[in-house]
């Protein structure tokens, strides 16, 4: 079959059984494949004509739309004039601009960014970096790693070992980095059930750092890494005040403080990063996803001035960090970042952004009370609904609410019992609004 023929129903089963495909319930999807045919804007098409609202931009990464005109133009044109060009020992100029702007939006301009092709290669780059740099100081014991429960930070052998989500690590226990240790998660339901924005009950939580810090001795501790709102696992929004004092605790024991910004980067929480969002600044900051809008793979690391400067020895004509990737700062990809800065840019996209995420969390809490809907949480233009689990079922309740949903004509995500959102920055108040009917009208059509 040629890459371009349409799958035949009929020859489905045979034909959808090659693909192993990622976090997916692969048997139960090829009995009932939904294919993704095109996309515009804020919508999918299915290859059966079902047009579907993008609730979730993506998987969180295409806050423009898709196909926007000016990144399409700008990977075309790239791909005619440099389609690859190595970048050990070599440099191309798209690249050195895309750090320098990257950097500025930031509003770190001194910083240095470090180019890689998803959000697990920022991580796994990041927490090389952070136990390097301290090697490099002289300060070599310092190896420890301090993750958070329920975090995500990808699928990489770091990442996982960081993460605290128990599916993606259990399977692989053995291949786990050593010298990992992990904060609490910050979720009490009976706390903050149906909060809007951050909850005010938690920041006791971010304590927990000085105990690790005790029982390992922060001349053992190279780095914490967390997202400032941890999306993955179901938007757990930090409590009022944890973020900050977690830097001054960091900070307190010379400890780098990660800030893994996948999600939160490039103006999901309506600022350019989550950090100027909370109004606490890291040591390192990873992205991915929105910095293109997801049209060529590219991530990245940003990284303060004097950490990059510690690799800075030795003598000049030597590599001094081992470490990068074939594709590292891609033309494509960085074309594609270059037109999606533009148009967020030209289009004020980040304060749109701002502007809808009252629209969503206004929206979103008017689904308390409906079939069950257990919490409600948001942030930014994020947004998640939690069902309760149907005895002995775990997880079915949300893939019903799921299928229901591509009905209403929305596709919403689900994880685990967890339907999230977090709508392109183009979307009009009637389409955040028109979302938000759709789930609840799936919601209505569950199963008692
Ligand atoms: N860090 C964070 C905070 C993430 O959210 C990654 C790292 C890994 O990125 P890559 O590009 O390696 O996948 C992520 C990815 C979802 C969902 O539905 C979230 C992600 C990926 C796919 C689905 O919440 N986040």
């Amino acid at each position: 079959m040629s890459a371009a023929t349409p799958l035949h129903p009929d020859h489905r089963a045979a034909e959808l059984r090659a693909w192993w495909m990622p976090f997916t319930h692969n048997r139960y999807f090829k009995a009932a494949p939904r294919i993704i045919a095109s996309a515009k804007g804020a919508y999918f098409t299915l290859d059966d004509g079902r047009r579907l609202f993008d609730c979730l931009s993506g998987l969180w990464c295409s806050p423009l739309g898709h196909s926007h005109p000016r990144v399409v133009e700008a990977v075309q044109r790239q791909v005619e004039t440099l389609d690859f060009a190595p970048s050990f020992q070599m440099g191309h100029e798209g690249a050195f601009t895309l750090a320098t702007r990257i950097a500025a939006l930031a509003g770190r301009p001194d910083d240095r960014v470090f180019f890689v092709n998803s959000g697990s290669e920022a991580v796994d780059t990041a927490l090389k970096i952070a136990v390097a740099y301290h090697r490099q100081r002289g300060d070599a014991a310092r190896t420890r790693i301090i993750g958070r429960e329920r975090g995500y930070h990808g699928v990489g052998m770091g990442g996982i070992s960081v993460g605290g989500m128990v599916a993606n690590r259990k399977m692989f226990a053995s291949l786990m980095i050593p010298g990992v240790d992990h904060l609490p998660h910050t979720y009490n339901p009976a706390e903050m059930r149906f909060s809007k924005g951050q909850p005010d009950w938690g920041v006791h939580l971010v304590e927990e750092l000085e105990r690790l810090v005790a029982l390992h001795d922060a001349s053992t501790i190279a780095a914490v890494i967390v997202e400032p709102m941890q999306g993955s696992t179901g938007v757990l929004v930090p409590p009022k005040g944890y973020l900050k004092r977690l830097r001054e605790i960091c900070t307190k024991h010379g400890i780098l403080l990660i800030f893994d910004e996948v999600i939160t980067g490039f103006g999901r929480l309506g600022t350019p990063f989550g950090a100027d969002y909370f109004d606490v600044q890291p040591d390192l900051t990873t992205f991915a996803k929105a910095v293109n809008n997801a049209t060529v793979p590219l991530g990245g690391v940003i990284v303060r001035d004097d950490i990059h400067q510690a690799f800075m020895t030795g003598p000049e004509h030597m590599i001094e960090f081992f470490h990068g990737y074939t594709y590292s700062a891609h033309p494509l990809a960085v074309a594609a970042a270059h037109a999606t800065l533009d148009v967020m840019q030209d289009e004020k996209l980040i304060a749109r952004a701002a502007e809808l995420a009252p629209v969503l969390e206004r929206a979103l809490h008017t689904l308390q009370g409906e079939p069950h809907v257990i919490d409600i949480r948001n942030l930014g233009l994020a947004g998640a609904v939690e069902l309760a689990p149907i005895a002995g079922k775990p997880g079915l309740r949300a893939i019903q609410a799921f299928e229901n949903a591509l009905n209403q004509g929305q596709m919403v995500r689900f994880s685990g019992e967890i339907l999230a959102v977090a709508p392109p920055f183009i979307s009009t108040v009637a389409e955040v609004e028109g979302m938000v009917e759709g789930i609840r009208r799936a919601l209505r059509a569950l199963p008692a």
